[in-house]
């Protein structure tokens, strides 16, 4: 079970922090800012006065304003990089700016992804300059991959992730011709293998994928053949026997997550097996519902993933304005709430009974989450490649 789409693709996380003290977070910033300026201004003011400075002066000079840039970059990567640009320590080309980020120490691995994956051309040039400097020939789908994977931290954007991957796929095809009989498939079974890499060592997904299901779910993606049942275990076993590393900087950090929540508020909730109504915080983001006992609580009591979900409005004899969320398939929703004692264990809801304090409060809660309720943006991504791969061979 998926527990926060934006943070848990390649891993679930536990439990966020909430945001706070932003007040404190804010002055913090701006001194920090402050500090920054002067020093800057001590810098230039030096120069000024002294265009005598030494050549070593210079060098200091230069050597601080790079460790500057970096530490720019680091809070906001494109900024960073114009800094370093104008300050004239970093050509604008996309093989200088992917040298930059693939070897420069001391780089937020986030921020990588981040400049990696926007959608200008310059950005676009760099990300294919930077999978450019990996090199891949001669190892698996997945020593490729945990190279690949370690060099930045993906961003949480369906658009970004796939713009990389599709840049991994084709530099992986590149590197190893005759593989693969397509990008595409580089591209559906590098999915599936990060997919399987969650589903076998996140402990919040019990039902843990056999070798069997993993090469039924890659059924005909060689442009419509089956890939080698060799290629397909000796991928599963090698992401069985150790998970891929992810860069961890500032990234597990989830507190981002409750940051600007699609909507949050007071609900009452019907328990699942005792059916008694308790009043809980509910915060919708990332297209999964979680529930507090408190507005300050850091830990939530309840998360429920709500891919595969609808909502109704529900006439209930108990309480006015109620809302259910249920499967339409009649399964029990896979949620995951925390016991007393802090232990994780799953939902027991075949349903979930919601009620609002009004009207308004109840319609506006359905449409925010039957806005949330998209599908998987990476199960579309990946599906649309595999129907074209597929059909490719019977056109
Ligand atoms: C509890 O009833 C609470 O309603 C729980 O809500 C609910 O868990 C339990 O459902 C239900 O038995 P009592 O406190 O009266 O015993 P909460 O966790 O918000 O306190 P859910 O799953 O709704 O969180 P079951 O299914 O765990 O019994």
């Amino acid at each position: 079970m998926a527990i926060c789409r934006k943070d848990s693709f390649l891993w679930g996380k536990a439990p966020p922090k909430r945001q706070a003290h932003t007040t404190g977070i804010h002055k913090f910033e701006l001194l920090d800012d402050i500090r920054k300026l002067r020093l800057e201004i001590n810098d230039i003011t030096a120069e000024i006065q002294s265009p005598e400075l030494k050549e070593q002066d210079k060098n200091v000079v230069k050597n601080r304003r790079f460790l500057r840039g970096k530490k720019k970059f680091n809070m906001d990567p494109k900024k960073g990089v114009r800094y370093l640009v104008e300050s004239e320590l970093l050509e604008w080309r996309a093989e200088a700016l992917a040298e930059f980020l693939y070897k420069e120490d001391g780089l937020n691995k986030t921020a990588i992804g981040n400049f990696l994956g926007e959608r200008e051309e310059m950005h676009l040039q760099t990300l294919k300059a930077f999978v450019g400097l990996h090199e891949f020939s001669d190892l698996n789908l997945v020593q490729a991959l945990r190279q690949f994977l370690w060099s930045f931290r993906l961003p949480g954007e369906a658009q970004k992730i796939d713009r990389m991957m599709e840049a991994f796929a084709t530099r992986y095809c590149d590197c190893n011709p005759g593989v693969f009989q397509s990008t595409d498939t580089c591209y559906i079974l590098s999915f599936a293998v990060i997919m399987l890499n969650t589903s076998l060592h996140n402990p919040n997904v019990k039902d843990k994928p056999g070798l069997q299901r993993f090469v039924t779910m890659n059924r005909g993606i060689n442009n419509g053949q089956d890939l080698p049942a060799e290629l397909l275990t000796k991928l599963y076993a090698s992401i069985r026997s150790e998970p891929f590393k992810i860069p961890v900087d500032d990234g597990n950090d989830l507190t981002l997550t409750f940051f600007n929540p699609d909507r949050e508020g007071w609900l009452l909730k019907m328990g699942g097996r005792v059916k008694t109504w308790k009043r809980r915080w509910f915060i919708l983001t990332d297209s999964c519902l979680y529930y507090f006992e408190y507005t300050t609580d850091k830990d939530p009591i309840g998360i429920i993933p709500l891919e595969n979900l609808c909502v109704e409005k529900l006439c209930d004899s108990s309480k006015p304005y109620c809302l259910e969320l249920f499967n339409p398939k009649g399964q029990k929703i896979k949620a995951c709430k925390t016991e007393n004692k802090g232990r994780v264990v799953q939902g027991k809801h075949q349903s979930y009974k919601l009620s609002a304090a009004g009207p308004e409060e109840r319609d506006a809660w359905i449409s925010a989450i039957r806005a949330s309720i998209t599908k998987d943006p990476f199960y579309d991504l990946v599906s649309l490649r595999k129907r074209k791969v597929i059909s490719n061979t019977s056109s």
